[in-house]
């Protein structure tokens, strides 16, 4: 596979996490947005269940007192009368009973049947106000014969109440409606509910969705006083709700998918379109080549300098290399970049090295290339015959080439062993500094910008700089200071025995003429002495 295709792959790879999490991402939302839209509907079934059970209790409430008050004879026809009317003036109340030594003595229908004698059934619970309640009274006439009722017993008087009426509101058909005391003791229903889950639900406060969950159903519960009401439904409802919460979001879905691959895709090509401009660019020989000059510090001579590569774009700026640099580590092609460097170098700086052997020009080896020594046949092949000495040549490694230490130490003892010398670029910036300095066949260290930018502050860094310094001369390390830009810098450097400096204070790169003049204005003085002893 080639870089293009590992980059178009792992595009694939990316473009399909995408999709699929933006997929699982709105399934998921609307998975929980149906849930809520579910237990908001079914909190409202609860809520008009109890304002429609409490209007109906406190009807029923009304009916037992103004039967219970009654002053006239037991049984008589006015009592009666009171009971029948009281039975028509609350709605779902069905018949007023009277009862005298528990036994039925009449109701709202007449006198009790001779010979047929009902009893008082033992209350299942009794209300805080002293009503005894049984939820399954068989009537004892008219209407509704056999379905059991709703009983309320107070003081003599038992209402009986259609239990369906209690929980009689307008719900979807799928809902099921529960009303029940506080207890959990089921009194009416819609749609045939669980009375034994409806039971659950009341009496367990705040675990309503775990419990209904688990019966594969959601529920809502209110409470009021002595009442509960529940309203159900299957999780399957919930489902059918989740499908339209989708039919609106997975667009959404969709369309950030969408946008997050377009980005991707864009991304992408602006990539491989980079790769393909440079490898345009090295066909082209588009790249050029600046000298920053490297000085001594104890008298600003200048003793070679460092090759900087640089793109220059059609528009006139220059590419810069911090940005095209690693991605042509990443693609492969620094390389064949860094083979026309050293084309142009020698080219250019010939006659300069030629004039001046103690001058050395400075490379940057990337990566791939310490790991595998390739650079340094090229070296040899394009200094073979120029007349340039191989001293003249100084690498410059940065630490990350370092990771396979083996294999870096093999290729930095071949180039030494071929005359180049070895420089630490950015030095202090990678991981372990310390432990393989002393095991890598090196010449030179450049203490990376970041540690001079420190001098002249009390940072703890800047105590680190003067330590650097110390270790690389114990190392009998030549040291090279990188960025310095003030006086002050160059002052401690020089102070505490760094012997070069590169920076924009001596000078920032410089195409090559302007280079060799540089070097031209910053040779070794002649003493006057000698310059005397030539003009004689
Ligand atoms: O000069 P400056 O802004 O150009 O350099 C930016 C970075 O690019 C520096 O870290 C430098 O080491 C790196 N660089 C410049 N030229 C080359 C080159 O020819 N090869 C490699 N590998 N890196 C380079
Ligand atoms: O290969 P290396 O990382 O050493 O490259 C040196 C980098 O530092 C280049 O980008 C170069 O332009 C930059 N540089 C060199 N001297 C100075 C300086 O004095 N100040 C600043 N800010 N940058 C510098
Ligand atoms: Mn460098």
């Amino acid at each position: 596979m080639n870089r293009r295709q590992k980059v178009v792959a792992l595009a694939v790879v990316c473009a399909s996490a995408v999709v699929l999490l933006s997929f699982w991402g709105s399934l998921h939302f609307s998975g929980m947005r149906a849930r809520e839209v579910e237990q908001l509907r079914l909190q409202r079934v609860a809520d008009n269940a109890m304002a429609r059970a409490s209007k109906s209790f406190d009807e029923i409430g009304t009916a037992l007192e103004s039967v219970a008050s009654l002053t006239m004879r037991p049984c008589s026809d006015e009592h009666i009368a009171l009971m029948r009317q009281s039975t028509l003036e609350a709605r779902g109340v069905a018949e007023i009973d009277y009862f005298e030594d528990g036994k039925l003595k009449c109701s709202s229908w007449g006198m009790a049947e001779k010979g047929r004698s009902i009893s008082l059934d033992k209350p299942e619970f009794t209300t805080r106000g002293g009503v005894d309640v049984n939820t399954r009274t068989p009537p004892s006439a008219g209407k509704g014969m056999g379905k059991p009722m709703l009983g309320l017993f107070k003081d003599k008087h038992r209402v009986l109440v259609d239990p369906a009426h209690l929980a009689d509101i307008i719900a979807d058909p799928d809902v099921q409606v529960a009303v029940a005391t506080a207890g959990g003791a089921m009194l009416g229903s819609q749609n045939a509910p669980n009375a034994e889950l409806v039971g659950r639900l009341v009496r367990d406060k705040g675990n309503d969705r775990a419990i209904a969950s688990a019966d594969k159903m959601q529920a809502a519960v209110a409470r009021k006083g002595e009442l509960a009401t529940v309203g159900l439904a299957p999780e399957s409802s919930m489902r059918k709700q989740l499908r339209n919460e989708q039919l609106y979001i997975l667009p959404f879905g969709f369309l950030l998918a969408a946008v997050a691959i377009s980005l991707l895709v864009w991304l992408t090509r602006s990539r491989l379109s980079l790769q393909g401009e440079m490898a345009q660019a090295l066909k082209k020989r588009e790249f050029i080549v600046h000298y920053q000059p490297l000085v001594r510090l104890q008298d600003g001579v200048c003793v070679g300098a460092e090759a900087l590569i640089r793109w220059p774009r059609p528009d006139g700026t220059m590419m810069r290399p911090d940005y095209f640099i690693p991605q042509a580590e990443e693609s492969g092609l620094i390389e064949p970049i860094t083979d026309q460097l050293v084309e142009t170098v020698v080219r250019e700086m010939r006659e300069l090295l030629l004039a001046q052997p103690q001058l050395h020009i400075a490379i940057n080896v990337c990566a791939s290339d310490i790991q595998t020594g390739r650079l340094l046949d090229v070296l040899a092949r394009a200094l073979d015959g120029s007349g340039i000495a191989v001293s003249q040549i100084w690498l410059e490694a940065t630490e990350r080439g370092f990771i396979d230490v083996a294999a870096a130490r093999q290729a930095l003892e071949r180039a030494r062993a071929m005359g180049f010398s070895v420089a630490i670029d950015d030095f202090g910036t990678g991981y372990s500094s310390l432990a393989y300095l002393q095991n890598l066949p090196v010449d030179a260290l450049k203490i990376d910008k970041s540690f001079i930018d420190t001098i002249g502050g009390e940072t703890v860094t800047s105590s680190v700089t003067s330590h650097i310094i110390a270790m690389a001369q114990t190392l009998q390390l030549e040291i090279i200071a990188e960025g310095v830009e003030t006086p002050q810098q160059a002052d401690y450097l020089r102070a505490r025995g760094v012997d070069y400096g590169q920076g924009w204070l001596f000078s920032r790169a410089l195409p090559p003429v302007e280079f060799i003049a540089y070097c031209g204005q910053h040779a070794v003085r002649e003493s006057g002495a000698s310059r005397a002893a030539a003009r004689a």
